[in-house]
């Protein structure tokens, strides 16, 4: 059985589930909100649902139940290789079934014919400044091509809610086939003197993009390890509630991943992996050069928290340990290279700033999250132009988001509408004010 229909299969079986629970438990609480939570970013309320991931605050992440060590482990690999195929995590990500070699190696045949980009996508590129942010520029080129939207076709042909995430499956696979060439066009365009490298069509996702970005062996492992890494971290983080808030509009993949795309481009979420090497930059460069001392980093810190700023790649809303996804790339660093002097100045910070944002009182998370770690692995592999690292993230965060739209369109979940209240009804509520 191939993927989409093992997929129809997991939809059928689920369905009742939601069903169930509306219709007859649909009163039941999970918790209370607090006007603290009302003013405060919504932080902890429980109203979002997804299988995909789930997000402990100690633990960390799971992906259908399995850690990240679980997964780099138990799902197929390319021959030779350290890290699962990107389109395998994908199969597993949607059903939830860890793929064999075969079912994994039959997403990679069926992205193959899906990712060439088309010509008006690349030309929107090119009429863009050079100097525009490569996730700008991602973000443009995916909301470019939504005149291929299956599902915006399917809707305006006549919609069917229990057929619905056919044709969102299809956008899904679509677009993520697409991505890699992008995101490398966008590289080679703006950083490597417009010397774009034409696809091979014998690799797969992350074989083919590192061969597109023109870093040679071991970055397409890299890559399947960062893409897998970025991917999911639940519902609630800004990316992937803006793709999935857009999405219950009926919008389709194109809108709601560009929507995703700019919310991960702030510097409070995913654009923070660019900020941590700027940050890193302005130590060396205000010590004239040289390799910080932790002395020297203890100062910088405290300067950047005295200015007003945030320590980048510090800190998270949910998480309060050290992020697994920081942990398995230190491991990577640790084991290929454990001499590189960035590494070290991160090593470094790791050592520092938990005690320092601790004594400064603030953050209820002093521990690393994802982008601490991330920048040290491709400035390892040359690449060093950070701000577009960020791209990076959204290529694997597009796996994610995409598998859980695609989810929201079976089990039907409606338009996302929140309600607000005024300042009056807080104070009301507060008992300061009639
Ligand atoms: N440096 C300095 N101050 C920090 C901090 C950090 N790394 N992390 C949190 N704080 C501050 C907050 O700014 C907040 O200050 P105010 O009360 O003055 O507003 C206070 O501590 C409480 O914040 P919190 O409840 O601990 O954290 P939030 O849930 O509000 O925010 C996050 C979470 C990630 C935005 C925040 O920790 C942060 O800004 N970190 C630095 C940026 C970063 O690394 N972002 C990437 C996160 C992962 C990702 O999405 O990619």
């Amino acid at each position: 059985m191939g993927l989409k229909d093992v997929l129809k299969k997991k939809i059928d079986e689920h369905r009742p589930r939601i069903a169930k629970l509306t219709k007859e438990f649909g009163d039941v609480k999970l918790g209370e909100v607090t006007i603290g939570q009302a003013i405060g970013g919504a932080r902890s309320v429980k109203c979002l649902v997804t299988d995909i991931s789930y997000l402990d605050p100690v633990e960390g992440i799971r992906f259908r139940g399995l850690t990240i060590p679980e997964v780099m482990e138990k799902l197929p690999k390319p021959k030779g290789k350290d890290y699962p195929y990107v389109e395998g995590f994908w199969y597993f990500l949607l059903t939830g079934d860890v793929p064999t070699m075969a079912q994994a190696e039959e997403v990679v045949e069926d992205f193959k014919k899906r990712a060439q980009v088309p010509q008006y996508v690349i030309d929107v590129l090119r009429a863009m400044p050079r100097d525009t942010h490569p996730m700008t520029m991602l973000s443009a080129a995916v909301v470019a091509m939504q005149r291929e939207s299956k599902f915006a076709k399917f809707y305006a042909e006549g919609f069917n809610k229990m057929t619905a995430w056919e044709s969102m499956y299809e956008d899904s696979c679509d677009l993520l086939a697409k991505l890699p060439e992008i995101a490398a066009y966008i590289y080679r365009m703006k950083y490597k003197g417009d010397t774009p490298i034409a696809s091979d069509m014998s690799l797969d996702f992350g074989g083919n993009f590192a061969h597109m970005m023109g870093i040679p062996a071991p970055y397409d492992d890299v890559a399947r390890m960062y893409f897998v890494l970025h991917s999911d971290h639940e519902s609630g983080n800004v990316s992937a509630h803006t793709t999935h808030l857009v999405a219950s509009a009926l919008s389709d993949a194109y809108y709601s991943l560009s929507a995703g795309l700019n919310g991960l481009a702030g510097p409070l979420h995913g654009l923070a992996n660019q900020e941590v090497l700027g940050w890193i930059q302005d130590v060396y460069a205000k010590l004239g050069g040289k390799v910080p001392t932790k002395e020297d980093l203890k100062k910088f810190l405290w300067d950047t928290l005295n200015s007003g700023q945030v320590i980048p790649g510090y800190g998270h809303a949910v998480l309060r340990k050290t992020d697994p996804r920081y942990t398995s790339q230190r491991e990577y660093c640790q084991k290929y290279l454990p001499e590189d002097e960035l590494f070290k100045v991160v090593a470094m910070i790791y050592d520092v700033a938990p005690d320092i944002l601790m004594e400064h009182g603030k953050a209820k998370n002093p521990w690393p999250n994802v982008d601490a770690q991330s920048g040290v692995i491709q400035w390892f592999y040359g690449l060093r132009e950070y701000d577009f690292y960020t791209v990076l993230f959204g290529v694997g965060r597009a796996i994610g988001v995409l598998a859980n739209i695609t989810w929201d369109r079976a089990l039907g979940y409606p338009i996302e509408r929140p309600k607000s209240v005024t300042t009056d009804m807080l104070e009301a509520a507060a008992g300061i004010k009639k």
